[in-house]
């Protein structure tokens, strides 16, 4: 017996595994990724408001994004990760188009001097994005995330919490980044209609937004019962399989 965790077979774990092989597959996702699009509509109305692009993986030992983050990570080039998804999000974004595109960023990400370089690139775009940001990776131990927000900001996008209600996205991050909207997770929105306790955490947390003049998206929204009970709660935007699932290209 030995004390080391349990380990996942390397086919769904990139731990344990030899680096150049980690890298060698790393590589190849890289090279082969695409991103997916998934609508976010207005609750009201139903029209699209933007997109969110999703990172979508063809290499089989790293199938889902989870898998590229933590093989990113380990090889210690998660860089590469977002600079190689923003350029194919931004390649793909219509310019006949006016609809927002929301882009997740890892915190680390705002310690790469290419982020700010590549929203500077593109100024007629910035305005158009929304910047997602989780507290999966407590964004005070990145040196400077708050200057890098304002930076970003200065350059006209706007900054979104992802998957407030989680766990690892708290009220505090509401306070410590001020954000332009939050997207509540979808924790919060599953069987909402049955639940006059999560009716109720959501209606005071849409009107507290409101008050604070940030929006609210709902994320994860499967089913009617679902949509219907965030409309009546305020909510500004939804996303889920019940308006779209991601896919490739902006079709809806
Ligand atoms: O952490 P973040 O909120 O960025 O992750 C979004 C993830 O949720 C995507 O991988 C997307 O495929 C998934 N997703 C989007 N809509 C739904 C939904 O309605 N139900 C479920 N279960 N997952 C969804
Ligand atoms: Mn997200």
């Amino acid at each position: 017996m030995t004390d080391e965790p349990f380990k996942m077979p390397s086919s769904v774990s990139s731990e344990g595994l030899g680096t150049n092989l980690l890298a060698e597959r790393f590589d190849n996702c890289l090279a082969d990724l695409w991103m997916a699009f998934q609508p976010i509509v207005s609750a009201k109305e139903g029209s699209i408001f933007g997109f969110e692009a999703l990172l979508r993986s063809r290499e089989p030992s790293l199938p889902h994004p989870g898998a590229v983050l933590e093989a990113g990570e380990r090889l210690g080039r998660l860089y590469e990760i977002g600079r190689t998804t923003r350029e194919r999000a931004f390649q793909e974004i219509p310019e006949d188009s006016s609809f927002t595109l929301f882009l997740n960023l890892h915190p680390l990400d705002l310690s790469d001097e290419a982020l700010i370089e590549s929203v500077a690139r593109r100024p007629e775009l910035a305005p158009r994005l929304v910047l997602e940001v989780t507290e999966r990776a407590a964004l005070t131990d990145i040196a400077d995330a708050k200057a890098r927000l304002a930076e970003l900001r200065a350059l006209g996008c706007r900054i979104a919490i992802d998957d407030l209600g989680a766990g690892y996205s708290g009220l505090s991050s509401l306070v410590e980044l001020e954000p332009d909207i939050v997207k509540l997770d979808m924790v919060m929105v599953r069987n909402l209609h049955q639940s006059r306790l999560k009716q109720r955490l959501v209606r005071s947390l849409v009107e507290i937004c409101h008050e604070l003049e940030i929006g609210v998206v709902a994320e994860g929204v499967e089913v009617e019962e679902e949509r219907q009970a965030l409309v009546e709660s305020g909510c500004d935007f939804l996303q889920g399989y019940l308006l779209g699932k991601p896919r490739a290209g902006f079709g809806f």
